[in-house]
Parts: structure tokens; C-alpha cells; sequence
């Protein structure tokens, strides 16, 4: 795959040759007796770069998310959250199927955000007929609606909004370091006032695997019983780590990089007349856009044509492509994918 331009997702990222480095040379121990060096390490820096007291190395964005929702909620509860979220959308119903957890799926608002007057409104009365309101998912960017950047103010007023009314706060911070960058300010600015968070190593910032759940001490040793349910103990994973203390040292400070790119790319895209770029797409590293009404081929047409063309774009809806941006796609990759498009659509 090497001599593709692969911009389906910040996931298709490799480990670093550092990365690989670092893995190799990695003191280890059996983390689920909490003997992993380097996981205890990597553990630390996350919950010290968010603002928490503790963290827990899983092995996905999914899987973080999860824990957190078993950690937080029992059976019956139920999560408010945007009807575009991750964890609603794309994460298989994991909180019902395994948690038994309702969900309650509000409008999201164009940036990604959730208004608080709707979670005002859907917060249930205390009553054996409904579920109960335990607590809050927000999403920082936010994939679906753009990679969108959801602000500091905004995420300090759900959590004092929540905390006043008995509920928790979980973020789905993904790509929080993406937030951060684009805002220009230390992550834990946006994961402090929350409950829990977990962000992805293994996205823009380029490790092979894993996220971290981050939040109180007493949360996290929920979230360790959870992950143990999710079969999610994974002994000697310092190897594994090491590549996310690389990728917190190393990439975190770059991913502004990828937004300029992105910015390059749909400034590029926008000089054709095939395709209709979202408004103010790129919001961090993803473009999102459609084809012209006029334009007789399909999405998936064009995604075959663009592969012949050694690119391969993210196939969004039968018009729509999510095209993102990370540390293996650099100017020139931007230029190509431009006069691939070109070369399909014409200008
Ligand atoms: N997102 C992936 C795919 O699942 C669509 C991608 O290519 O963007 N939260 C958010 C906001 C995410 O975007 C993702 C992955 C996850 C959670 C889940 O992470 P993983 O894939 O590590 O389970």
C-alpha cells in the first residue's frame, strides 16, 4: 500500500520509525498486575496532559468509550448524546448490547455541539416508567459533522450544566489533540472539566494501537473492572505503549501540520467544478464535500478511478467523500490528489 496517497482516515497512520524503536527496546510486565513499566508511564502522562488523576491503556476509541459508559452507568441507565455521535452511530450499540444502557440521541448542531436547552429538556423525571439520566457523551472533533472543534467555554458549560443537575460527563476525544491544535491551546483545557475522556493514539497521532480513558481514581478503577469484562487486559502491552508516549512526545505538537494540508487540499478542490465542498470544510484534518448535481459517476466510481490514480479517499454516502489528513501525506500527495480529481472530473 506504500505507494498510495491514503487519506481514507487518520487510522491507516504506521508507527514511526521511533515509534518502532522505542517498541523494541520497551521494558514490560504483566499490566494486568499492574506490572507494565511502560504502560504505567504512558498512563501517567495521559492523565497529567488531561487534567485527571488517573488513566487506563485500552486497546481502542471503542473500547474506551465503552469502559467508560459500564464505568459510569448500570443497567436501565441512560446516555444523552448527539444523534451523529461515534458511539451512537458507529460503535455497533455496544452501550445497549453489552451495557444495557438506553440511549437518548438529541439533534447535533452543525459544529458538532449539542444544545443545552435539548439536554435540558431530555433529562428524565424520577419516575419507575423511564430510564434514568445518568449522563452526558459529547465528541471533540467531531467526525461526523466535519472533524469540528467543539470550544473550551462550550465543554465547561455542559459539565458545570451536568454537575449541577447530579449527571457525569463523558468525551469522546478521539481526536481531542486535534481540538487543541486547532484552538491552539494545552489539551487539558478541553478534558479538565469533564468526568472522563478518551482520546486515540493510533489516529493523527500515528501509534500502531490503543487509546487511554482518563478520569478520577475511583472512575478509572471502575473502568478497569470494565475493561476486564470487554476481555481487554492485555498483559505485556508496554510493547504497545511505548509507541503512545512516543506519539504523545513527539506527535501531538505536529498535528497543526495536517490542518494546513487539509486547508491546501480543499482550497485545491474547490477550483472544480465536480465537487461542492461542505461550508467551511476543513474545520481540523477532514474535508468533507459532495459531487455536483451534474455529475453522472457515483462516489464509489470515483473512489475506483482515484485508486487507478494511486488515492484512495473516504467513501462518505452515494455522493460523498471525507477526505483526512495525517503525518504520511505530505505537500506533494496534496497536489496529486487535486489533479486526480481533476484529471476524473474535469475542472
Ligand atoms: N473512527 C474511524 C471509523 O470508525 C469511522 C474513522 O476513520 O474516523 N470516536 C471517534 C470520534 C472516532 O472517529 C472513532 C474511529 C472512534 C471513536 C473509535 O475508535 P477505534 O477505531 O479505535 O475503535
Amino acid at each position: 500500500m506504500e505507494e498510495y496517497i491514503d487519506l481514507r482516515s487518520d487510522t491507516v497512520t504506521k508507527p514511526t520509525l521511533e515509534m518502532r524503536e522505542a517498541m523494541a527496546k520497551a521494558e514490560v510486565g504483566d499490566d494486568v498486575y499492574g506490572d507494565d513499566p511502560t504502560v504505567n508511564r504512558l498512563q501517567e502522562m495521559a492523565a497529567e496532559m488531561t487534567g485527571h488523576e488517573a488513566a487506563l491503556f485500552v486497546a481502542s476509541g471503542t473500547m474506551g468509550n465503552l469502559a467508560a459508559v459500564l464505568a459510569h452507568c448500570q443497567r436501565g441507565d441512560e446516555v444523552i448524546l448527539g444523534k451523529d455521535a461515534h458511539t451512537y452511530r458507529y460503535e455497533a450499540g455496544g452501550i445497549s448490547v453489552l451495557g444495557g444502557v438506553h440511549s437518548c440521541q438529541l439533534p447535533n448542531q452543525p459544529d458538532g455541539s449539542i444544545a443545552l436547552d435539548d439536554i435540558e429538556a431530555a433529562i428524565r423525571y424520577d419516575d419507575p416508567h423511564q430510564p434514568i439520566t445518568r449522563l452526558i457523551a459529547l465528541e471533540n472533533t467531531h467526525n461526523r459533522c466535519g472533524g469540528t472543534v467543539q470550544s473550551v467555554a462550550y465543554t465547561r458549560q455542559v459539565a458545570e450544566f451536568a454537575h449541577e443537575r447530579g449527571l457525569k460527563v463523558h468525551l469522546d476525544g478521539a481526536r481531542v489533540f486535534n481540538a487543541a491544535a486547532a484552538l491552539g491551546v494545552p489539551v487539558k483545557e478541553l478534558t479538565g472539566a469533564v468526568d472522563s475522556v478518551t482520546f486515540c493514539l493510533s489516529k493523527g497521532l500515528s501509534a500502531p494501537v490503543g487509546s487511554v480513558l482518563c478520569g478520577s481514581q475511583e472512575f478509572i478503577e471502575q473502568a478497569h473492572r470494565a475493561r476486564k469484562i470487554l476481555g481487554g487486559g492485555m498483559r505485556q502491552a508496554g510493547v504497545l505503549a511505548a509507541a503512545g508516549i512516543v506519539a504523545l512526545e513527539k506527535m501531538a505538537s505536529r498535528l497543526g501540520e495536517d490542518h494546513v494540508r487539509a486547508r491546501t487540499l480543499a482550497e485545491g478542490l474547490s477550483e472544480n467544478r465536480g465537487l461542492v465542498l461542505d461550508a467551511g470544510t476543513p474545520a481540523t484534518n477532514m474535508v468533507f464535500m459532495n459531487l455536483a448535481d451534474d455529475v453522472s459517476l457515483s462516489a464509489d466510481e470515483v473512489a475506483e478511478k482515484m485508486k487507478a490514480r494511486k488515492v484512495l479517499v473516504g467513501v462518505a454516502g452515494s455522493r460523498r467523500f471525507r477526505l483526512v489528513t495525517h503525518c504520511w501525506i505530505d505537500d506533494d500527495g496534496v497536489e496529486k490528489t487535486v489533479n486526480a480529481f481533476s484529471e476524473i472530473l474535469g475542472q
